[in-house]
């Protein structure tokens, strides 16, 4: 879009009429950053005894991964100690956290579920 300084009417180029660029009139125009929203790691953490498949049926259910997919992760975890499981927008990142931790008491265990700014 065109910019039109606020001394010069909407008809006017800013070269004085004549429109061969001899004026001096210099033409600015704002520069408006693009924010993206933040995002939020979800990390699983490991302990000695949340069972293996517990922890992949996690992660196939709530954030979408296939078995294998799934294996892989929670044995990233269990050697490392956690792992980020995705990277969401910080409303879905709350919402997994959330379902982790609520199914994880339900079924009586440790497992912890965490998020952080990336
Ligand atoms: N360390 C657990 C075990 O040996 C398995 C496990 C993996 C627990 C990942 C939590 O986030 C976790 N049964």
């Amino acid at each position: 879009m065109p910019f039109r300084p606020a001394h010069m009417s909407d008809s006017d180029h800013g070269n004085g009429g004549k429109g061969n660029g001899t004026d001096a009139s210099i033409l600015t125009k704002t520069r408006s950053k693009t924010q993206r929203p933040p995002m939020y790691k979800v990390m699983l953490l490991n302990d000695d005894y949340t069972p293996m498949e517990f922890v992949v049926h996690i992660l196939e259910r709530f954030f979408g991964m296939t078995h294998a997919e799934a294996f892989e992760i929670m044995l990233t975890v269990h050697k490392k100690g956690l792992a980020v499981v995705g990277v969401f927008s910080f409303e879905v990142a709350e919402t997994k956290v959330a379902q982790v931790m609520d199914f994880a008491r339900r079924h009586q265990h440790p497992l912890q579920c965490t998020m952080e700014k990336d």
